[in-house]
């Protein structure tokens, strides 16, 4: 029996991170994986987008500063700067258990890796701080190193984890994906995606959905995908697995800490 914790979108907001993983019992006050999780029966989950906060008031508490400016060099380095510094923490845990800790490639992270794209928010916010050719900060080697690992998809039987959908086109963040409408729209258009690929679950992140984590069932009342991108509504998804069952999935459910 093995239980996934599943956590959306981080968006810079890493002391909510913090305390969601607490509250799951997977991390312990030095940061650090706790027993179930380095025994492996916990298994977190982040869905990805780690870095770029999703507003003014994000970008201001992040930095300190009153009103943030992406037009400011100095405004710019000191978001980079905060962020580099709780990506350190976040990487000494992963590395402290690797086996149990999934992080996803958000196209956000991709963006922070190799800036191609400016990314901007609906209020015209610019996501340029670790764009060096538009006043911001190089990722440091290290972690972009390590980012740049990070999978674009877990499978676990027929569970499937992924930032955007079950489409493996949504898995490329390149000129089409930013055109293309159908990645925050495929879960109410074309939900049967996720059966038609042959997936028992699928849990995904990316689009945001007023009322926190939108649980998708099919006609049989059985779960079909979930879509988490809720840490800011403080939720999580819990997910149980049986392997040893022909349906391994025993059970999801939406976590409030
Ligand atoms: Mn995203």
């Amino acid at each position: 029996m093995h239980k996934f914790i599943a956590i959306g979108d981080v968006h810079a907001d890493f002391e909510l991170l913090w305390e969601a993983l607490r509250s799951a019992s997977c991390m312990g006050a030095d940061f650090l994986p706790t027993p179930p999780l380095q025994a492996g029966m916990y298994q977190v989950v982040l869905i990805g987008d780690l870095v770029h906060p999703k507003n003014q008031q994000a970008y201001n508490r992040l930095t300190g500063l009153k009103h943030f400016d992406f037009r400011d060099q100095e405004h710019l380095l000191l978001a980079a700067r905060e962020q580099i510094k709780q990506l350190e923490r976040l990487k000494a845990y992963q590395t402290a258990a690797p086996h149990a800790i999934h992080i996803l490639l958000g196209n956000h992270d991709e963006n922070a890796i190799r800036p191609h794209h400016v990314l901007g928010t609906s209020g015209g916010l610019r996501h340029v701080e670790f764009d060096p050719s538009r006043g911001g900060a190089h990722l440091p080697a290290h972690l972009a190193e390590w980012m740049g690992g990070f999978p674009r998809e877990l499978r676990v039987g027929n569970m499937q984890f992924a930032h955007v959908s079950p489409l493996p086109a949504h898995q490329f963040y390149d000129d089409l994906f930013y055109t293309d409408r159908s990645t925050k729209r495929w879960f109410t258009e074309t939900p049967e995606y996720v059966e038609m690929a042959g997936l028992s679950f699928g849990i995904y992140g990316h689009t945001q959905i007023d009322g926190g984590i939108y649980l998708h069932s099919g006609e049989s009342e059985k779960p079909l995908f979930a879509m988490i991108d809720a840490l800011h509504a403080r939720e999580y998804l819990e997910i149980m697995c049986d392997e040893r069952q022909p349906a391994p999935l025993t059970g999801v459910n939406t976590v409030l800490f």
